[in-house]
């Protein structure tokens, strides 16, 4: 790194600058200034937060850092908003003061400040409930290429790819450009596992139904779940731009009931007879995204 500063240091002077900028609040007599000084305050405030965290990170479980990334989003608005408005509060500007004593002033200072807080509880606790990963009963691949899907079940011993059907193919009720060849099958009202890659370029698996937003990245196992509760074909898109084809590579679920997907995987299994799949990581998680074989 420039200088040989490390993260601790570099926090270091985030946290001076912070106070440095901070105590120059009095000294200000416009309030071009104080925009100055607060965004210089915010800048330093801000830098301190973004060193803190990769320290921080290091010490996390891998499992749980989207939430962290969370935290760290508000942490930085707020190093650019309340930090630098507080300190002139504390410093007793007349501006900061001022900005009070408007007509409503406190109220669009706290009010969104309380909004925020009252939405971050809940949405920190579905963030943490959604990075878990409850006992799967099956576990599915999920690969992205240029331009298709393809799907295995490493435990039943069947892969097949995912192809959408053009639109001069496609039987009436079908949907356009949301319609695939084969498309994956899962039982209803059962935890499936997905461990999503790529081969060539970053994909992105996303159901929006499920609540699944997987990034397909080459060498990574991304590892979310879903269980769905009503059977019926369901639909998503890649939405990370793969490509000149990104567009034509939906994703397709039916889920059955699990007689149906019993049935289905009778016939599955003669249709898709797949070479003998790597076996499931099931440390993916604990790992925090582990290196595939073969890649
Ligand atoms: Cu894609």
């Amino acid at each position: 790194m420039l200088l040989d500063i490390g993260w601790p240091e570099l926090m270091l002077i985030g946290v001076i600058a912070t106070t440095f900028f901070t105590l120059m609040i009095p000294l200000v007599q416009t309030s071009e200034q104080l925009i100055i000084v607060r965004l210089l305050t915010g800048i330093g405030a801000g830098g301190a937060v973004s060193a803190a965290f990769p320290i921080a990170a290091e010490l996390m479980p891998a499992q749980h850092r989207r939430t962290y990334g969370a935290i760290y989003e508000m942490s930085l608005a707020a190093s650019f908003t309340v930090v630098p408005f507080i300190g002139g509060l504390l410093a007793g500007n007349q501006y900061a003061f001022r900005f009070l004593a408007l007509p409503g002033g406190l109220a669009i200072t706290v009010v969104p400040v309380l909004i925020l807080v009252a939405i971050a509880i809940p949405s920190f606790k579905l963030m943490y409930y959604m990075d878990r990963v409850p006992d799967a009963a099956m576990t599915i691949n999920v690969t992205g290429h240029q331009w298709y899907w393809s799907y295995a079940y490493p435990k039943e011993k069947i892969a097949f790819d995912s192809n959408i059907v053009p639109e001069d193919k496609l039987k009436p009720g079908q949907p356009r450009l949301l319609t695939v060849d084969n498309p994956l099958v899962v039982p209803a009202n059962t935890n499936v596992r997905v461990l999503v890659t790529s081969t060539d370029v970053i994909h992105s698996w996303f159901m929006p139904s499920f609540g699944v937003q997987e990034y397909a990245v080459i060498g990574r196992h991304n590892e979310s779940w879903f269980n769905v509760e009503k059977p019926g074909t369901y639909y998503g898109e890649c939405n990370q731009i793969c490509g000149v084809n990104h567009s034509r590579m939906p994703i397709e679920i039916v889920a059955m009931s699990k007689p149906d997907y019993e049935k289905w995987l009778v016939d599955a299994k003669k249709k898709f007879a797949a070479a003998p799949q790597e076996p499931a990581p099931a440390l993916v998680a604990a790992a925090g995204g582990s290196r595939a074989a073969g890649y």
